[in-house]
């Protein structure tokens, strides 16, 4: 049976109250009225502590309730913002907090009751604000000291259990967690609804509502909208949203990007404008009620409401038009693994392998536990950063040791990473196999961790009870392959674990996708038989995983592979590029790898290669004794790890640069260009003929599974080095000459720049004054920057698939403006096709798309020509022409299709590939390549 609110949402968009402070200033109330006869001796000021009002007041807030009910609120909340008792202990009246949730949640209800007996067809509802405190959890107040916090997820929990108990015992309907700016604190909040509810024996409907602190679109945490709602969707959320912050007008582009993405419903309470001079706001009921209708026609709202300078009449004017637009509908959930810290990281079926960075384990690096145990967290902190920028996408943090107290080293470095934005930009994965030093960690995060691991060692009951709090902190789990009997060392056993671990969390309502499974990659080459098979049993058994445990993910630590060849790092590499390229072809998802430490697999010479499969796929019974006799024979000294590689000088320049390049090397990087230039005098033509080429290569190498991310990254590294040591000598040989001005952005979302500065680069030299906005630029810093240069062009490019939409947004957003200066697409998973149908029907100006870099000139030449005209109406007529067909082979395709589906009665259903090799990985990298490529026509 749906509940009454669950029923009033699906049919209609509900309206929330506005301000309780704004009306509650109305009755110019004194100290004296604010402490009644209960508290007249008390000697602070209590004039201001709304919540006391409940006590002492209750008619005023009752009286308040009732407006807002009679101008059509279906939804009221209660006056409780500050009632925790880390806010009331500023008044001293942190004791009371209990008492003036439940009389506040009262009040409520009985102004509620009273006018759904009125209107039975519209039972109003009551709302229990809890705000966010006036402390945060997840930033240190002292400047001296970044790993101190001024109070705890622990004592948030507490103070948020009392609050959250007296709003219940009063009668409220829903706990409204709003005006969210600290993630941390929200977690704390959602992790109290949920003990309440478990104590109590019911379900507690909770709406969460963040507020954004500028148009950086971040909360004051420094999360990003995405990474907020990630960090907060394991609630089973009525609904989440947005309140506070600027005025509705600048709220509407996060409602609607928040809307795209939740799977559950969208609230809205925006400010009635931003505060003037005075404080006060001046949005007058009717202009607040115009632009909350914005939302209602975007479809992007479940319930809307007004927060802080809104009033009863600003709420009625929008109970006349409310009924008039349908609610936003809830999508479908994709199963997608969320996670998230400052961004969020998405990881689809069709994504690419993550790496996860395993250097911050005490237990797996000599040199990062020397630094824990003397402390030096400053040093380990950098250990984080290396990872990060050596292309780690996730970093493992690991404090398991018998000198160190593991969750007190935990709590301090997860502090300390926190307030590095750099580093605090990736999830957490918390290592350790002590309980104690997980829910530490879990505390210290205000994003959604994984938690490494739990397993069914010490049986169902230990395992599904920390499921479930690992659950109630809102984080994904890696489950290690163990059982009651020890570690699942063989396939069947493998599998065995896998399924009854499976069955086990998801019949408990663990979400399949949050479940990461790591079947144990093992020590081969020991020596020991009964080794040989642990690689091929992992690589099998990732196969009938992915097969038969729908929607879940796949892990391991690699780098324990190769244990026997401690101390040759060159075997060690080889040995993990060859074991990864396989496993990543049966399904691994992720990995805890040394991200600094890969090799590139069509780098390994044939031999080794050979070597290290027969050992893998147990090819030969000797397999263990001719890689150790390789890996001691005299030969193979003369090929060093990538370490400590040099690139022999004897090879012709052109081969050195593009070793450099392959190897993400940059020693020698200079003395190579510069010899190039001797040969070549024109920097451009060694960018045609020697970067480009590599980075193709590399392009196609990544495609091929055969290089990873971390080692694309190095080499990306590399290139833009080459570049900026080129460039003055590209510069110099161009005119001064101004043909006028572009503006260049990587869009939001995106961070990849490769491309686009090469871009800004070539434009540049070709005598425009180009403006650059940089990667993650938002659609309205592109319109409010267009604005103001009024450039020829501006060129947005993007390097990965959800950039493809953003440039739509950015397009609609000019189109909102009025501006109309040509737009030029450009980048990996841009295609001419994706432009004519998704972004040039949004903009009445023109929308070109440049299939490599050297377009943007001759498109910028062709608009600054006389024939610019011509050249725009031939460009759109072409993007008609390409809709045409595609729409004319769409029904093609649709016809074909049914009579298929006929012939076999239904349409094959689709089982989740176990090669889960996706396109992107081509086009990834093909953008930076396709964008750098061909400089033909250049000058
Ligand atoms: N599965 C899961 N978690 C894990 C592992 C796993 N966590 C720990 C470990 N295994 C993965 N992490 C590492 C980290 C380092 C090394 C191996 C695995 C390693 N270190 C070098 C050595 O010991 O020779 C470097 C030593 C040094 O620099 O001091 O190999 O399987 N879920």
């Amino acid at each position: 049976m749906k509940s009454e609110i669950i029923q009033q949402l699906d049919a209609r968009i509900l309206l929330l109250d506005g301000a309780m402070g704004t009306m509650i200033q109305q009755y110019k109330l004194t100290d004296r009225d604010y402490k009644g006869n209960r508290f007249s001796d008390i000697t602070i000021e209590l004039k201001g502590c709304h919540d006391i009002l409940s006590l002492t007041c209750p008619d005023i807030i009752a009286d308040i309730h009732r407006k807002y009910l009679e101008a059509g609120a279906d939804i009221i909340t209660t006056n409780t913002f500050n009632a925790n008792t880390i806010s009331l202990r500023d008044y001293g009246l942190e004791d009371y907090s209990y008492e003036i949730n439940l009389e506040a949640a009262r009040i409520a209800r009985r102004e509620a009751d009273k006018i759904s007996a009125i209107t039975p067809s519209r039972p109003r509802f009551t709302a229990g604000t809890v705000g966010p405190t006036n402390k945060t959890s997840s930033m240190s107040a002292d400047i001296m000291n970044p790993a101190s916090r001024e109070v705890t997820f622990s004592e948030l929990v507490e103070a948020y259990k009392r609050q959250i108990e007296g709003l219940i015992d009063g009668g409220t309907d829903i706990i409204l967690i709003e005006t969210v700016f600290d993630t941390l604190n929200a977690k704390a909040a959602l992790y109290a609804v949920d003990e309440v509810a478990e104590c109590r024996g019911k379900e507690i409907p909770v709406m969460i509502s963040a507020t954004m602190y500028d148009s950086s679109g971040r909360t004051l945490s420094g999360q990003t909208l995405e990474a907020f709602y990630t960090s907060v969707s394991h609630a089973r959320l009525l609904s989440v949203g947005l309140n506070c912050a600027f005025g509705p007008s600048q709220l509407l582009p996060y409602a609607i990007r928040l809307a795209k993405i939740a799977e559950c419903r969208v609230s809205c309470h925006p400010n009635a404008g931003l505060p003037n001079a005075l404080g006060e706001y001046d949005e007058t009921p009717e202009a607040f009620a115009a632009k909350i209708e914005e939302y209602l026609k975007e479809g992007c709202v479940n319930i809307i409401g007004g927060c802080c300078g809104t009033t009863p009449r600003h709420i009625h004017e929008i109970s006349k038009f409310i009924d008039n637009y349908p609610p936003r509908e809830i999508p479908e959930r994709d199963h997608t693994l969320r996670l998230s810290n400052l961004e969020q990281l998405c990881i689809a079926p069709e994504s690419n392998f993550i790496n996860i960075g395993e250097r911050t384990n005490v237990a797996g690096s000599a040199k990062f536990a020397g630094l824990i145990r003397e402390g030096n967290f400053t040093e380990a902190v950098s250990i984080a950063r290396r990872q990060i920028e050596a292309g780690a996408q996730i970093i493992d943090v690991c404090m398991d040791d018998s000198m160190i107290n593991g969750a007190e080293a935990m709590q301090t470095f997860l502090n300390l990473i926190a307030s590095e934005p750099e580093i605090a930009r990736v999830p957490v994965m918390i290592d350790s196999s002590d309980w104690n030093v997980i829910e530490a960690g879990l505390r210290a995060c205000q994003g959604k961790c994984i938690v490494n691991s739990i397993s069914l060692k010490e049986g169902e009951e230990s395992f599904l009870s920390k499921a479930k709090r690992i659950r109630r902190y809102g984080a994904a789990l890696v489950v290690m392959l163990f059982d009651e009997e020890g570690q699942a060392d063989t396939y069947e056993k493998k599998c065995k674990v896998a399924e009854r671990s499976y069955r086990l969390l998801t019949q408990h309502g663990f979400p399949a996708e949050d479940i990461i499974f790591d079947p144990n990659i093992l020590t081969i080459a020991t020596g020991i038989a009964e080794h040989d098979s642990y690689a091929a049993d992992f690589i099998n058994a990732l196969r009938w995983i992915k097969e038969h445990l729908p929607h879940c993910h796949l892990s391991g630590g690699v780098s324990n592979l190769s244990f026997a060849f401690r101390g040759n790092n060159h075997i060690r590499e080889a040995m993990h590029s060859v074991f990864l390229f396989h496993a990543i072809a049966a399904g691994l998802d992720m990995a805890i790898v040394n991200s600094q430490m890969l090799r590139v697999y069509s780098e390994i010479e044939p031999q080794l290669l050979t070597l290290i499969e027969d050992l893998i796929f147990m090819r030969r019974p000797d397999a263990t004794e001719r890689l150790i006799e390789y890996s001691t024979s005299a030969t193979n000294d003369i090929v060093p790890s990538t370490t400590d590689e040099t690139i022999s000088e004897t090879l012709p320049v052109e081969q050195r640069i593009r070793r450099l390049l392959l190897k993400g090397i940059s020693d020698g990087l200079e003395n190579d260009l510069k010899e190039a230039q001797e040969q070549h005098p024109s920097a451009l033509k060694i960018i045609e003929s020697m970067l480009m080429p590599a980075m193709d290569e590399i392009g196609i190498l990544f495609g091929e599974g055969k290089m990873f991310l971390p080692q694309v990254i190095k080499s990306a590294r590399v290139l833009k080095e080459a570049i900026s040591i080129l460039a003055p000598s590209m510069k110099a040989t161009h005119s001064p000459i101004s043909h006028g001005k572009v503006l260049i952005a990587t869009v939001r979302g995106d961070i990849h720049d490769i491309g686009k500065n090469i871009v800004s680069l070539v434009v540049g030299c070709n005598g425009y004054e180009v403006t650059d906005l940089g990667v993650m630029a938002e659609a309205k810093m592109i319109a409010d920057k267009a604005e103001q240069l009024k450039p020829i062009a501006i060129m947005l490019s993007g390097l990965i698939t959800p950039s493809l939409n953003e440039m739509v947004e950015v397009c609609k957003e000019l189109e909102r403006r009025d501006i109309r200066i040509p737009v030029i697409i450009g980048g990996a998973t841009t295609t001419p096709l994706h432009t004519a149908l998704k972004i040039a029907p949004e903009y009445s100006g023109v929308v070109l798309h440049a299939p490599d870099a050297s377009y943007n000139s001759r498109f910028l030449a062709r608009l600054r020509s006389d024939d610019s005209q011509l050249f725009i109406e031939q460009t759109k007529a072409g993007q008609e022409k390409l809709r045409q067909d595609y729409q004319n082979s769409l029904s093609k395709s649709a016809r074909l299709l049914s009579i298929e589906a006929a012939r076999n009665k239904s349409i094959k259903k689709t089982v989740p590939s176990p090669m889960p090799k996706s396109t992107e990985r081509f086009v990834a990298i093909d953008f930076d390549i396709a964008e750098v490529e061909p400089f033909i026509n250049w000058d």
